[in-house]
């Protein structure tokens, strides 16, 4: 990959940046791909299709949900959502450390999808003209062409439409997999985000009880690579894609340079914090597209825990810390019981601490003094 960026390194940032994709050898996968499944299509239930009731879910940035019935009403649906990809500037941290982010709809992580099982999601994927660079979109809750990635190349100036059938209930990443370097160069550009796929007739705990949740947050988890210079500054760069040739030298260390949630360090706190009040449940899907991750809430546990994001498994209960795969999202709830502030964070302290993988509850309530009390306040020792 790097020869082919120095050899291409004299052409335009386009044409630079869509030889060094097909230089990649998966772009060409994805084009077979797209012809035999455009050919081979059998369509058994394109007539059923039609007949469905259509209704459009606006996208709201996270860690907001957007408007969703917990139970469906009715049968499947088309869910109709639009996504425009925005290649922009983000700061990271109070440093001033910035990124050309590579986004769907303008945030890190993108938004979160709510459908129900056996719905079909439709996807309007844009890529405005002013973008520099070729994008897709694999959806690991879809089945086929690589996640819908075979389908749904656009170069900057064009749209495509996926539909695809949610057969699988759980929590799943979407990413952008353009072709091979450029596969996790424009995730660790925060190109990915989260999809929830509800069973029709919601959550159950393991004894087949509803769990209805109060409030909804997605918390994504983000590892960015920003390389140096000589002085120990992060480099900045004029345009989308300039950093490609540092990123990768940074990339290849496995060492992040920053692990955020929700774009940037501090985006969950402070005046940001998540909100809540003592006796809501609250559910929280958590994923990272690109390395494992192990949320925790200080001072309170995983309720129901769905480490792998599958709803078809009962949910896993009162856990301290849980894992979620790299390339995965995983959902938890947990029932408030004390106010005060929680720091929710990824418990490698390091990541949590040093590279910002931190949010914060606030919790609105009374204390109850049987859960804890301080019996003695610290002073000196008798
Ligand atoms: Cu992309």
């Amino acid at each position: 990959m790097e020869n082919s960026f120095t050899e291409k390194n004299g052409v335009s940032r386009r044409g630079f940046l869509s030889s060094t994709v097909a230089a990649a050898g998966m772009s060409t996968l994805a084009v077979d791909l797209t012809s035999s499944t455009a050919t081979a299509a059998t369509n058994i239930a394109s007539a059923d299709i039609k007949n469905l009731p259509r209704v459009k879910q606006e996208l709201v940035a996270p860690p907001f949900f957007p408007k969703h019935d917990q139970i469906a009403k009715g049968g499947p649906k088309i869910v109709e959502i639009r996504m425009v990809i925005d290649e922009k500037i983000m700061v990271l941290d109070d440093e001033g450390a910035e990124i050309w982010a590579l986004t769907y709809n303008g945030s890190v992580p993108g938004p979160m999808v709510v459908v129900h099982q056996d719905d079909y999601v439709e996807l309007t994927l844009v890529n405005p003209a002013t973008n520099a660079m070729e994008h897709n979109i694999d959806f690991h809750a879809s089945t086929g062409a690589l996640g819908g990635g075979g389908l749904t190349h656009v170069s900057p100036g064009e749209e495509t439409v996926l539909r695809f059938k949610a057969t699988k209930a759980g929590v799943f990443v979407y990413h952008c997999a353009p072709g091979g370097a450029m596969i996790p160069y424009h995730v660790t550009h925060g190109m990915n985000g989260a999809l929830m796929v509800l069973p029709r007739d919601g959550l159950k705990d393991k004894a087949g009880k509803q769990i209805k949740y109060d409030r909804a947050y997605y918390i994504g988890e983000q590892d960015y690579y920003l390389a140096k210079d000589e002085e120990d500054e992060y480099i900045t760069y004029e345009t989308a894609g300039e950093d490609y040739a540092d990123s990768m030298d940074v990339m290849a260390t496995l060492t992040p340079s920053h692990i955020v949630f929700n774009g940037a360090m501090g985006a969950l706190t402070g005046d940001n914090s998540l909100k809540a009040k003592v006796g809501e449940t609250v559910l929280i899907v958590h994923s990272q597209a690109n390395r494992d991750t192990r949320p925790h809430m200080i001072g309170g546990h995983g309720d129901h825990v769905w480490s792998t994001g599958s709803f078809s498994d009962d949910p896993q209960t009162g856990l301290e810390t849980w894992f979620i795969a790299g390339g995965a999202a995983g959902a938890a709830t947990y029932t408030f019981l004390q106010p005060g502030v929680y720091a929710y964070v990824n418990h490698n302290l390091i990541e949590a601490v040093l590279k910002g993988a931190t949010a914060h509850f606030v919790v609105e309530g009374e204390w109850n003094n049987d859960l804890m009390k301080q019996v003695k306040k610290p002073s000196p020792i008798k």
